[in-house]
């Protein structure tokens, strides 16, 4: 029998790569996409295939994890095995300024994906995956963070996600059902969001090595990461939902980075060495060396300011993840390092503008995009 999948949050940078993958692995995915306003599946637009064909192993439905009746009809008519809940208002960020909404989504969001699978009595067929996060651990309490490490959140984002890793331990507990946590640790590739640091960085690094951008702002340049690739990670989610016993799982590769050097990192894919100066709210990243002949910047021109826009009101200074439970229980192991993720999103951001400078150059007009 063909196992049914459905994805919340499907056309985002996760929902994209798990679609890929329950794809390959023979599945029948059907996906949760809200309506907007412009296309939002060009992350998934190479996996689409037309409704009107036969066989059609991908579905979308419109739906929102605010609204219960949308989720209870759209569960009941797909009868998944399992449901993997992608689905966030996922910017750290962006939830102190819409904070009810976070909650709504993220927290109570989780609740009404568990409660409709109780309610349509499908607690023993249909295997609940939820998208936990490193944010859980928040204020720092002991390094490495595995799953015994205490919870401190410190946003709007990691408090809604707070009861969503709770809800869902209680509906395993309360209810036998299959229902699990994965805690993931900042995950990264070129579908990453343009506005998450990476992400970020990486754009800017393309745009800069081609004239079409000055300098990149930022925030604070001292925070710490676990940084992983997603590709890597929706493989683990996918295990996690395989075991014979619903257990939670912490996935990271082990090894921290702080910002400054994954913007260092990023600049040497293009031949550009960069000094820091300054502290703080004053640093700077300048041009020490331009190695590749191909890019024409001035030796000593700023390319990094700190901007205090981007700091949050409360910060999460280090993460760094003890992936020893899936390593030996799943047995997980990440195919990519930091060197080889910057590398494949510098190397796709470089593709990206090239082509959009062209587009410039023939005298076509390119959207600004506000970051
Ligand atoms: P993205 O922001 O790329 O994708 C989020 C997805 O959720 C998008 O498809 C978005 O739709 C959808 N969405 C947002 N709000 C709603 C809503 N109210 N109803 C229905 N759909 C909604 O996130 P990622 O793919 O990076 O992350 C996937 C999940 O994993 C999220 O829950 C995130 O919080 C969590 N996580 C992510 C980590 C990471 O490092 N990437 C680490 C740990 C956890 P649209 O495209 O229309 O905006
Ligand atoms: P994070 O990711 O908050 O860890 O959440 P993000 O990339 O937004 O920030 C990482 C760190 O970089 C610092 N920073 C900046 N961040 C952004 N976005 N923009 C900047 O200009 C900037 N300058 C410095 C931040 O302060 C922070 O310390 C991500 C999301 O995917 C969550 O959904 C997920 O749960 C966690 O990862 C694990």
């Amino acid at each position: 029998m063909e196992k049914v999948a459905l994805v919340t949050g499907v056309t985002g940078q996760d929902g994209a790569y798990l679609t890929d993958l329950l794809l390959k692995k023979g599945y029948i995915v059907h996906g949760i996409k809200r309506r907007s306003s412009l296309f939002n599946t060009e992350r998934i637009d190479h996996l689409y295939q037309d409704p009107h064909e036969q066989n059609v192993r991908l579905k979308l439905h419109y739906g929102d994890l605010t609204d219960s009746t949308n989720l209870i009809r759209i569960i009941q008519e797909t009868q998944p095995d399992e449901i993997y809940n992608l689905a966030a208002m996922s910017h750290v960020h962006v939830s102190f300024e819409t904070p009810e909404y976070t909650a709504n989504a993220d927290g109570i969001g989780t609740l009404r994906i568990l409660e409709a699978v109780r309610l349509l009595g499908l607690t023993k067929k249909t295997k609940v995956y939820q998208a936990s996060t490193s944010e859980l651990y928040g204020l720092v309490q002991e390094v490495p963070q595995s799953e015994r490490t205490p919870f401190y959140p410190r946003s709007p984002y990691a408090v809604a996600k707070l009861y969503g890793y709770w809800i869902t331990v209680n509906y395993r507990e309360a209810y036998n059902m299959y229902a699990v946590n994965g805690i993931l640790f900042n995950h990264e590739s070129p579908l990453r969001g343009e506005t998450f640091v990476t992400r970020k960085i990486t754009r800017g690094v393309a745009k800069i090595a081609l004239g079409l951008q000055d300098r990149i702002y930022l925030g604070n340049l001292d925070a710490q990461r676990d940084w992983g690739h997603a590709k890597d990670y929706v493989e683990a989610m996918w295990l996690i939902l395989q075991q014979e016993k619903p257990e939670d799982y912490v996935i990271a590769t082990g090894v921290t980075t702080p910002v400054r050097d994954f913007v260092r990192m990023a600049f040497e894919e293009v031949g550009i060495e960069l000094e820091f100066k300054g502290k703080a709210e004053n640093e700077t990243g300048v041009v020490k060396a331009c190695k590749n002949p191909d890019y024409h910047l001035e030796i000593g021109k700023e390319v990094i300011a700190v901007d205090k826009k981007y700091y949050r009101p409360t910060e999460v200074d280090l993460l760094i993840g003890d992936p020893t439970k899936a390593q030996t229980q799943l047995n997980w192991k990440p195919k990519y390092d930091l060197a080889g993720l910057v590398k494949e999103m510098v190397a796709n951001d470089v593709d990206l503008f090239k082509k959009e400078k062209l587009l410039q150059e023939s005298g076509y007009y390119v959207r600004n995009q506000f970051e």
